[in-house]
Formats: C-alpha cells, sequence, structure tokens
C-alpha cells in the first residue's frame, strides 16, 4: 500500500479547494473542505479500483454480484480513510488546514439507503468483501431521499425527508457510458422463423438506468469493488413537436416513470405492500443490473455459455427474484438460447439469503400486476412454474396440498419466495436457528425434495467499523493485550483478549474506557438534544427498527414496575438505571407509533418525578441511524435483545454491542442463541419462553389469565392503560395485549414472559453491583465475538456458496 505523507495530503487537498471549488484553504468552508478530502481520498481509490478490476479481468476471475435494494452505509470519509491506512494523516492534514477534524467528520450525512438490519448487513458485507479481496459489485438504487429523518414533536414521531445526494454525491461517479434501458408495459410479439421463437416488446415505456458507482475500499489492501447505484433517467427530452404524433405522450410517461424510480426508498420494514411503484423500482436496478454483467461477460468472452462459471448472483431476501425471469429473458430472447440451457445458466447462477419469516413481509404481487407492467417476465415466470409444478407432481404423488403451498403463482399472486425457493441454486438463513426454521417449517417441503440446496450462513458485522473506528480506546487495548492488531484482519484472533480475564489492571481500564464513552456520548447528546444522562447510572439501551415482535413494550413494562416500585417506597435504594430507546416506525405503521408516544410519556413522566432523581431514567433518542449507533453502542452496558423466539431471523445489533463489552438480557432468538452457545450460562442473561415453547403454546394462549395470575404485571397494564401525567391514555396498546383483535391477544406473547424477564433484569443489576465480575463478563463478551464478524460470514459464503478464492 502508497503511504502518504501529511504535506502530501494537503496538497491534494488544496489542488482540490481550488479546481473544483476556486477556493483558497482561508477561503474554504466546511462543506469546500468536505467535498475536497472526499474527492482526494476517492482518486486513491479509484486508482486502486481500476487495477482491481484489470487484475480480475486479466485472470478471468469469477466475480459475486450482491443484489440488494438497501445498502446502509453511514458516513465514509473517516472509514474509507482508516480502511486505506491514512485516517490518522488525514486528521493531521486537516487540522493544519485551520478544520477539526471530529467536526468534519461529523458533517459528513448518513448515506441512509436502507431500513435496518437488511440493509445494513449489506454495508457490512461490502467492507468485508473487499478487504477479502474477492471479486465483487454490489447494486442498488441511488434513491435521491433515503431513509426520512425522525423528528419527536409533542413525544410523537414525525418524518422529514432525508436529501442526502448534494453533500453524499461527494463519493459517486457518474458512468453515462454504461447506462443500460429498462423497458416497462407495452405488449408481446412472437413469431417462428427458421425454427427460431423471435420475441419482442412493442409500445413499451423505457427508462434509462445510468450507473453512479461509489467505490468500497477494504482494509489494509488495494482492492476495491464497487457499489453500483442505478439512477434513472427519462430517455426522451419532452418535445412539443411530437404532439400531432402521438409520441408526446409517450415521452411524458417515460418522462414521469423516470423521474420517480429513484426517488425514495420505501420506509417499511419487515412489512409486505403491493404498490406498483415499489415493482418498478425493483425491475429497473434487477434488469439494469443483469444486463451490464451480461454485456461486460459476452464483450470478454464472445458467449454466455459458460456464464454460470464466471458469475455468481446473491440476492438479498426476495426483493431483487427478478434476476430469475430476467437473465431467462436475456438468454433466450436477446441471445437466442434454448429453454434448458438458459434455465440450466440462471439455475446454477442465483442463490437467495432469506432475513424473515414474518407472515406479513412475504412478496407475493398481485399477477395482474406483474402481467401489465412486466408482460414478458410474466410469461416467463408461468412457465417456470406450469415445469416446477410438472416435477412437484411427480415427487410429491400428485398431493394437492404440497402444489398448492409450494406453487409460485396461485390464485392470482406471484409468490417471490417460492419463485426463489424452485430456481436459486441455494437458498440460506441468517442464523443456525432461523436456518433452522425455514427447513423445518416455511420451506419444508422444497427441503423435502432439495435438501443440498438449504445452508446457514450467520450474519455478521464489519468489526473494524463497529468495534475499532467506533471504539478507538478498547481498540488500543486489545492490541496491548494481545501484543498486535492481527485481530483486525482474524477475528477469531480476538479470543486471545480472554487471557486479560483476571488481570486487574485491563479490567480496570477496561471499566474506565466505558466510563469514557458514557460521559463522551452523554455530552453529545446534551449538546445536540439538549439531554442529561446520569454517567452513573447502567445505560441500558434498546435500539432497532420499532416493531411489536422486537418488544420495545415489554422493556416499557419492566420499567414501569421499577417506577412503580419506587412509588411504594419513595426511599428504595436501588442501582441507578438509564433506559434509552432509538427506534424509527414505518411511517403507515400506527401501533409502532403509539408505542413511540408511550416510551416518550413515560419519559417525561419519570424523568420529572422528584422520586427518580439519580435512580430512573428514560429517554427516547430520535432519528436513530448508523452515526448515532456509532456513539451509543460503545457506551452501552445492557443490551436489549428480547423479540418474540423465533422472530427476529438473527439480529445484527446484538453482535455490535457484544464486541463493544455490553452484556445481553435477550431470548433464545436469532443469533442470540450463538451468543449464548460462545458465552455460556454465566457471561450473557437469558430469558423466556423458546420458539419451540412459543410454537407449543400459540393454539391455546390465553394472555389474560397470565395477567389475572400475577398482580404485578396488572397492575403494570393498569397504570399504561390510564397513561401518565401528559393525559394520554394507552388503552388501545393494553387492550390489544389483553383482548387483542379477533380473539388474537398478545400476538407476541410478552405477557407470557415478562415474570422472567423482570426476573433477569433483577439479575443483571446484581451483577452490576460486583464490578470486577461485571468487567469480566464484558471481557469475555469481547473476547469472544470474533465469529460474529463479517469476515467470517463471508468467508462461509465464499466457502459454501459462492465457490470463490479469498484472501488467507
Ligand atoms: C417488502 C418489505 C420488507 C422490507 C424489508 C420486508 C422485509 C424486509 C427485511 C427483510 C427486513 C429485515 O431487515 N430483516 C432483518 O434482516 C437482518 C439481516 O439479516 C436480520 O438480522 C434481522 O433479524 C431481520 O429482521
Amino acid at each position: 500500500m502508497h503511504s502518504y505523507t501529511k504535506l502530501e495530503l494537503e496538497s491534494l487537498i488544496e489542488g482540490k479547494l481550488r479546481r473544483n471549488f476556486g477556493r483558497t484553504v482561508s477561503e474554504a468552508t466546511q462543506l469546500h473542505m468536505f467535498k475536497a478530502c472526499a474527492m482526494v481520498i476517492r482518486d486513491i481509490m479509484s486508482e486502486h479500483q481500476m487495477e482491481t478490476s484489470k487484475r480480475s479481468y486479466d485472470t478471468d476471475a469469477r466475480e459475486v454480484h450482491y443484489l440488494s435494494l438497501e445498502f446502509l452505509m453511514g458516513r465514509s470519509l473517516e472509514k474509507n480513510a482508516y480502511n486505506l491506512g491514512v485516517l490518522d494523516t488525514l486528521k493531521d492534514a486537516i487540522s493544519d488546514m485551520g478544520f477539526s477534524p471530529a467536526d468534519l467528520f461529523e458533517s459528513e450525512p448518513d448515506a441512509g439507503l436502507g431500513n435496518g438490519g437488511l440493509g445494513r448487513l449489506a454495508a457490512c458485507y461490502l467492507d468485508s468483501m473487499s478487504t477479502l479481496e474477492i471479486p465483487a459489485t454490489g447494486y442498488s438504487i441511488c434513491y435521491q431521499l433515503g431513509i426520512f429523518k425522525q423528528k419527536i414533536v409533542d413525544g410523537a414521531q414525525v418524518e422529514l425527508s432525508d436529501d442526502w445526494l448534494d453533500k453524499g454525491d461527494a463519493w459517486l461517479m457518474t458512468k453515462m457510458d454504461e447506462t443500460e434501458l429498462v423497458n416497462f408495459g407495452g405488449h408481446v410479439v412472437d413469431y417462428w422463423e427458421d425454427g427460431f421463437h423471435h420475441v419482442s416488446l412493442e409500445d413499451c415505456t423505457t427508462v434509462m438506468a445510468v450507473p453512479r458507482d461509489m467505490e468500497i475500499a477494504g482494509y489494509q489492501t488495494e482492492h476495491t469493488n464497487v457499489l453500483r447505484l442505478w439512477d434513472a433517467k427519462s430517455p426522451v427530452p419532452v418535445n412539443m413537436n411530437f404532439y400531432s404524433t402521438g409520441e408526446y405522450l409517450k415521452a411524458v410517461e417515460e418522462q414521469t416513470m423516470a423521474e420517480v424510480i429513484a426517488k425514495v426508498l420505501y420506509p417499511a420494514d419487515n412489512h409486505y405492500e403491493g404498490k406498483s411503484l415499489r415493482l418498478k423500482q425493483q425491475y429497473f436496478f434487477v434488469s439494469a443490473t443483469v444486463q451490464s454483467i451480461v454485456h461486460k461477460h459476452f464483450a470478454k468472452y464472445g458467449t454466455l455459455h459458460n456464464f454460470h462459471e464466471k458469475h455468481v448472483i446473491q440476492i438479498n431476501d426476495t426483493h431483487p427474484t427478478w434476476v430469475i425471469p430476467e437473465l431467462m429473458r436475456i438468454l433466450m430472447d436477446e441471445y437466442e438460447f434454448g429453454w434448458d440451457e438458459a434455465w440450466y445458466i440462471t439455475s446454477h447462477t442465483v442463490a437467495y439469503t432469506n432475513h424473515t419469516i414474518l407472515a406479513e413481509a412475504l412478496e407475493h404481487w398481485p399477477q395482474n400486476l406483474v402481467e401489465s407492467l412486466l408482460p414478458r417476465i410474466f410469461q416467463i415466470i408461468c412457465e417456470i412454474n406450469q415445469r416446477y409444478l410438472d416435477e412437484l407432481r411427480l415427487f410429491f404423488n400428485n398431493d394437492g396440498n404440497k402444489l398448492y403451498e409450494m406453487a409460485i403463482v396461485w390464485n392470482g399472486d406471484v409468490r417471490m419466495a417460492n419463485l426463489c425457493v424452485a430456481s436459486c441454486f441455494a437458498v440460506n438463513g441468517v442464523s443456525a436457528l432461523h436456518s433452522d426454521i425455514l427447513v423445518r417449517d416455511v420451506f419444508h417441503d422444497a427441503w423435502l425434495r432439495t435438501p443440498e440446496k438449504f445452508q446457514n450462513v450467520t450474519n455478521g458485522v464489519d468489526h473494524r467499523r463497529w468495534l475499532a473506528e467506533v471504539n478507538p480506546a478498547l481498540n488500543d487495548l486489545i492490541v496491548q493485550v494481545t501484543g498486535s492488531d492481527d485481530y483486525l484482519l482474524h477475528p477469531a484472533a480476538l479470543s486471545e483478549f480472554e487471557t486479560a480475564k483476571n488481570d486487574s489492571a485491563v479490567l480496570t481500564r477496561l471499566a474506565e474506557i466505558k466510563q469514557e464513552n458514557k460521559v463522551r456520548f452523554a455530552n453529545h447528546m446534551k449538546k445536540q438534544n439538549g439531554i442529561l444522562l446520569n454517567t452513573d447510572a447502567i445505560f441500558d439501551v434498546q435500539s432497532k427498527r420499532l416493531h411489536e415482535y422486537k418488544r420495545q413494550l415489554l422493556n416499557v413494562m419492566h420499567i414501569v414496575y421499577l417506577y412503580q416500585q419506587l412509588q411504594d417506597n419513595p426511599q428504595l435504594e436501588m442501582q441507578p438505571h438509564t433506559f434509552l430507546f432509538a427506534a424509527k416506525a414505518a411511517p403507515g405503521y400506527v401501533m409502532a407509533k403509539k408505542i413511540i408516544q408511550l416510551i416518550n410519556s413515560l419519559s417525561r413522566q419519570i424523568n420529572n418525578d422528584p422520586i427518580c432523581k439519580d435512580k430512573l431514567q428514560v429517554f427516547f433518542l430520535e432519528n436513530y441511524c448508523v452515526s448515532l449507533a456509532e456513539r451509543m453502542i460503545p457506551a452501552a452496558e445492557v443490551s436489549e435483545q428480547i423479540s418474540t423466539a423465533g422472530k427476529e431471523a438473527s439480529g445484527t445489533g446484538n453482535m455490535k454491542f457484544m464486541m463493544n463489552g455490553a452484556l445481553t438480557i435477550g431470548t433464545e432468538d436469532g443469533a442470540n442463541v450463538e451468543m449464548h452457545q460462545q458465552l455460556g450460562d454465566d457471561n450473557i442473561f437469558i430469558f423466556g419462553l423458546t420458539s419451540d415453547e412459543v410454537a407449543d403454546m400459540r393454539p391455546h394462549y390465553n394472555s389474560y389469565e397470565y395477567m389475572m395470575h400475577n398482580p404485578a404485571l396488572k397492575r403494570v397494564l393498569d397504570a399504561i392503560a390510564a397513561g401518565f401525567s401528559d393525559g394520554r391514555s394507552y388503552s388501545d396498546i393494553t387492550n390489544s395485549l389483553i383482548f387483542g383483535q379477533n380473539g388474537h391477544a398478545d400476538e407476541y406473547m410478552l405477557l407470557a414472559d415478562f415474570a422472567s424477564y423482570v426476573k433477569r433484569q433483577g439479575d443483571v443489576v446484581a451483577a452490576y453491583q460486583d464490578k470486577t465480575t461485571w468487567n469480566q463478563m464484558a471481557l469475555v463478551n469481547i473476547a469472544r465475538s470474533g465469529i460474529f464478524a463479517a469476515d467470517r460470514s463471508i468467508r462461509d459464503y465464499a466457502d459454501n456458496i459462492w465457490h470463490v478464492p479469498y484472501r488467507g
């Protein structure tokens, strides 16, 4: 790796300021300075990227294509400089030029092109794929507006638009010459000639897909991959002269179609809505992507017969499933392949990762919508369906139930997960438990037929970002104890940190670092939000999307329980406890928004009640996003991972907290199960029903009984129903727990888990009061978090699904 001196960086930055903004250093604003720094870093990465691309071209390397409707990248300047090994030098250069590096980094907007777990996972994986020197490209949409910014106004969530591109485009490189054309609507015209079936679309609407590439630097390598974000543009200027010919209306149609496609990220997480614009987004980015892969491949090899040998397409949930019929279409209609070979190539190229088993998140598009928007694609899907049903009839002896469950097109719906399972060569879940549930339950019948397709790849997080970069003091301590920074490239080496488990100096330093992080976070909160956190209290954090299955409400119920104890006995000696929530709710998710209001009502009540002073605090931190998580997670001491067992596919926040020495209180769900395995019973606080118990209990579950048999629980629910001093009542929330709608009370079984949760919270506090033990537990959590590094996940994908080599 070429290294840069401070003076070299300064002169490069100065050059950018002069040539791009016509400013000297002393005339430059912070914005100029940010952009100039980004350009300098981008130049370094582009050089690396061109080399990388040439190398994989020259070696005919097999390539990975990671398709995702979401990449929650967050900020890039500090991260890229870190990976390139120039962070310290860059900071010196920035300071030297009269700016504060911290303020400059802070001025960068998050690239919020994702909702939550699925999008952040994709971003972590990009980092690992570059670091492991795997030739890989990410593909998505260049949304003009990312995930909304959340404001809390009078206790309620208000959404503001997130116009990130005016600064964020510093990282993007537009490649007009690699534009692809994507067609919508129209009708299929076909005829046979010389034994070949010619198919084309007529009267369709065309949208231009223009690549805006973002370079992805790896850590300590010049290997640099690309995240290709497709922007939508209209192919024709609207020209009034065409009015009479009828072309005018078509031009307007194309213009409007193009304008809206890349406008905004859909903010619903784990909830499917059959909106036609969403379908247009999906097909738009998928079609552009497949065309761009195919065109490059054909230009290089002059044939597509070896396509599946040179490419693997990984789809991040079902959202990009259209790659399957789209690749079929291109092979057959544009390159004259017959069905069988097109199918062989396609079904040996695409692999599918499932990220949720919530029924309401499963995508099923109305047949009519697919047919009118994508007529040729619909034909191909019907043909895949017919052939699949024929095979299923044979395999299952005409068992109608199996056909009904597994059909791809059924009853007016196109079922995307079934299309994936039928067509992909690999299907994986994202934690051991989740993958197990997939084969035992959701995809059981498909598993019977093709068990070899089904795999597990437990999620992982970018530990360079989520440990070393966000918690530099902890990084220093690990380096000091283990004698090297080996763990950065070999996360398994984190285990050597455990040798210091009985070293009191290390334990003391670990506690100091946590305290420093708490103070740093508290200062930031005070400055940004005017919130006063008690840094002598336990910082107990639940940060993730707001969803009923994640059970923020169970956390609230426990807080109300503690508050009632204080009300009974204001003199009660208790461990000072600060509860922090951070969560965005999907704008249309009424119950989730009510729960946010409830948290804010409770927060106002408790924070203003003198009996809680120095004992109990509750805060809802607005606008949870990558950059807030980066400040908050290093300061957390307790991590709340309390979903109903069986519902959280994996979770990845859980891993980030663990790496930063927070202790987990959680259910046996998602990756918590594997954390528990690593940590044993002594280093994690597990409670509640297991997923099997949840499933067994479900048919005869009666939440009302739980309430009636537990007076403390009843009292908590009564208090929530009555509301707090702001006069808002929350009886609709408690009613849904006790009575529910159409007999479906407390779907996520909060009342069943309440008692064991409260008890476990007591254990957490007791453990916290024994400082040495607590610090040892924190150290063990950090030391055993290595398997939750994204590098490990990516090696798993590379070994078991992609079959590509990587850096040792
Ligand atoms: C169609 C609407 C929609 C949008 C997003 C449905 C489903 C999704 C995502 C699949 C939801 C999601 O982010 N799932 C999360 O994926 C993470 C990464 O694997 C897991 O860690 C989380 O447990 C899972 O909830």
